[in-house]
């Protein structure tokens, strides 16, 4: 390996501050760490960036919601990705936010010099624009946004327009030429296949909203979020100031060698991106590349959906079989637990699915029983029979059977993380966990140990087993830095973080481990975890759920209807729960009448107060998005706009209503349901409807005239 300084600029997605975090983000953040460590022990000059997007319409809507004015809204849920990436011991050298000075600076900068090399330009724009994914969308009016399947909403402003169409053919040639641009190659695919369709001019202003940084010279403008938000590459790292210190590091840093993101963001990172760049006469980024989607009970995890698991979840319930440590270390530990299941468990690119009970398999099988086990079995050895000193290989042997001369995982390694195959990566090394292993048991050094005849023999066979954990643990260091430095120190070599920055953890020959080395103090690395830990872990999540509204009184409670109740199911193995009700499915009977003048006496048993009435929080929605949900024949998955906020619905009405002819319609919801979880999923609400005839067909309630969303019914 070459020892000339590279440098090498690396950035995660900045998050949206509308949502909390969960390990969909970690994903990629841990991705990136593990890329960041992998390269500076290899001797590189890394600049590791993460952070938040906090404008656009989408958050200002969020805080509105929460009674927050949108900066205190941004700022809360920004300190928490913060916080969060600090826990998890994550190293990126920066955190950029979108509402920092230097940022806003930067942009506008870059705003102008686009406007000043006749790039910009100003028109009138009539259109589809999906406020969700804040993105402009082909189409008649109410046509469904492709990427996310929610219903566009009209907009017709005034703006300014980036001429994108300018670099249809500049794009192309440069992907030609780049074939490692984009990965991996189905998204570059998909990419170019956008390109060639034709690429149209760009709005890059708003009016409709004021959360956003002004356009220079024309402050009833806000800058488009997805110009503001990609240009956090550059003006995190200088751009835009006039100090001689962020001019050297822009010049020192840009262009990135990496832009790590999820797949759904590829088109603004492939095609927007690098044409701003280029009109604005910057060098391109070295590679985008896209990690796949992590699935939870089979679909995409995200807080629209609300089938999210949070990582402190993992680290709370892995690290409290570390009862001993510190609470920051336990979720150290916890952390990388998280980091070698999600590395080691998807292959990096596709879609890979989240459950408790793989995290609990692969935890034991992998890391207590596989790593964990042979450096215990390895070290205790060393410990009884060579009191604790690392021996040294006196036979000169250099048998088929010695480790070294069948297992070397230092290329295969590198050359597979360097491809992104971090999955096929970790598994090398668990190849030379077996190896060593099984060579163990063949040649049983317990028994040798009888025998004053077979010192040499025995001192060999430990000497090798702890020179090969010490190269695993070396390779091991990114993906997971506190247990690997564990084992480091117990292998007496001392402060893995250390050697990382020393440049010792590469050109990792055999025989590197210096005989005569003290062992640490030993101690089990990974405790078998039993299967408690689901039921922990699912208790976790439930406990920090969003907090259940009152709860519906029983005369409107939906009829439990046995055939859809069926369905109903916790995500993960979960604690014993009171029966749940039936899902938000049809509520008997039909929308109330108005009230009728309330009576003094006690009223009868099927009669209900205006009070008991007035509980119940009946509003108008549209429904938004409506899908099928894999495997559930009864049940729907629904997307509804409140007006004020979209709620994730899940009614049983798969049977009787198509979801293409549920789109659009305005109807009634009880809002003030508790949220409950049902497939995976979270249902926050339900759908009213009239049960007619025998088999009790829900029809929906429904208005004939013009109604605003969010009206009450009262
Ligand atoms: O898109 N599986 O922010 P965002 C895998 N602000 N990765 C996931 C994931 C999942 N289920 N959920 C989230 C935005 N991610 C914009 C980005 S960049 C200039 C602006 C990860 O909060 C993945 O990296 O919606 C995805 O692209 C990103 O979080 C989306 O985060």
């Amino acid at each position: 390996m070459s020892d000339t300084v590279n440098k090498f600029y690396l950035t995660t997605p900045i998050y949206y501050v509308n949502a909390r975090p969960h390990i969909g983000h970690a994903y990629s953040t841990i991705v990136c760490d593990v890329i960041a460590r992998r390269k500076r022990l290899l001797g590189d000059d890394v600049w590791f960036l993460t952070g938040t997007d906090e404008h656009g319409q989408k958050i200002e809507r969020s805080a509105n919601a929460a009674n927050k004015t949108p900066q205190q809204f941004a700022d809360d849920v920004s300190a928490e990705f913060h916080h969060l990436w600090q826990r998890m011991g994550l190293t990126n050298d920066d955190y950029i936010r979108t509402t920092e000075d230097r940022h806003k600076r930067g942009v506008q900068h870059l705003f102008s010099l686009l406007q000043q090399r006749g790039f910009i330009y100003k028109g009138t724009y009539t259109g589809q624009y999906c406020v969700s994914d804040e993105a402009y969308v082909e189409g008649p009016a109410g046509v469904v946004c492709p990427d996310c399947g929610r219903v566009t909403e009209t907009v017709s402003e005034e703006n300014y327009f980036f001429k994108l169409s300018a670099f249809e053919s500049t794009l192309l040639k440069f992907y030609e030429e780049n074939p490692d641009f984009i990965r991996p190659e189905k998204i570059r695919n998909e990419v170019m296949s956008f390109v060639r369709s034709g690429l149209k001019d760009l709005s890059v202003s708003r009016t409709s909203f004021n959360w956003g940084i002004p356009v220079p010279g024309d402050e009833k403008h806000v800058v488009y979020v997805w110009l503001d938000a990609l240009a956090n590459y550059i003006t995190a790292i200088g751009y835009g100031s006039s100090d001689p210190a962020d001019q050297a590091k822009f010049a020192k840093y840009w262009p990135a060698e990496l832009h790590l993101i999820g797949k759904e963001i590829s088109r603004f990172h492939c095609v927007y991106w690098p044409a701003f760049l280029l009109a604005a006469g910057l060098p391109l980024p070295k590679a985008v590349v896209a990690n796949g989607w992590l699935l939870f009970e089979e679909s995409k995890m995200s807080k629209s959906r609300g089938n999210v698991v949070r990582a402190e979840t993992i680290m709370e319930a892995f690290g409290a079989l570390k009862p001993e440590l510190p609470k920051e270390e336990q979720d150290l530990f916890g952390a990388d637990v998280l980091r070698y299941f999600l590395l080691r468990e998807i292959p990096f690119g596709q879609d890979g699915s989240f459950s408790f009970d793989a995290l609990l398999t692969r935890y034991n099988a992998d890391l207590a029983n596989g790593y964990g086990n042979l450096v215990s079995r390895t070290l205790t050895m060393i410990q009884k029979y060579c009191d604790g000193i690392v021996p040294a290989d006196r036979t000169g042997l250099t048998s088929a059977h010695s480790l070294k001369a069948v297992y070397g995982p230092e290329e295969e390694f590198h050359t597979r993380c360097n491809r992104y195959e971090f999955s096929r990566a970790i598994e090398v090394l668990w190849i030379g966990v077996g190896i060593a292993d099984g060579e163990l048991s063949a040649q049983s050094p317990w028994k040798l140990a009888a025998d004053l005849s077979k010192k040499d023999l025995l001192d060999k066979i430990l000497y090798e087993a702890a020179d090969h954990i010490r190269i695993i643990t070396a390779l091991l260091y990114p993906v997971m830095p506190y247990a690997t430095a564990k084992v480091w120190a117990q292998l007496g070599l001392g402060d893995i973080h250390e050697a990382a920055l020393k440049g010792e953890l590469k050109n990792l020959e055999w025989g590197g481990l210096q005989p005569g080395t003290k062992l640490g103090e030993l101690g089990p690395i990974f405790p078998r975890a039993d299967k408690e830990i689901i039921t922990r872990m699912s208790e976790i999540e439930q406990k920090n759920a969003p907090a259940a509204v009152a709860e519906a009184p029983a005369a409107v409670k939906a009829e439990p209807k046995p055939e859809v109740k069926a369905e109903a199911k916790p995500a993960a193995p979960a604690p014993a729960k009171p029966a749940e009700p039936a899902p938000a499915a049809v509520a008997a009977p039909a929308t109330p009448t108005a009230p009728a003048p309330v009576a003094e006496a006690a009223p009868a048993d099927n009669t209900i107060t205006i009070d008991d009435f007035a509980k119940v929080e009946l509003r108008v929605a549209q429904i938004k998005v409506a899908e099928r949900i894999p495997k559930a024949d009864k049940l729907l998955r629904l997307e509804v706009d409140l007006g004020y906020e979209t709620r994730q619905i899940l009614s049983g009405i798969a049977e009787w209503y198509a979801p293409e002819e549920l789109i659009g319609r305005r109807i009634v919801v009880i809002t003030n349901l508790a949220p409950r979880k049902m497939r995976g999923l979270e249902s926050h609400g339900m759908l009213l409807a009239a049960s007619d005839g025998d088999h009790g067909r829900p029809v929906l309630a429904t208005f004939g005239e013009e109604i605003a969303l969010g009206s009450r019914l009262k």
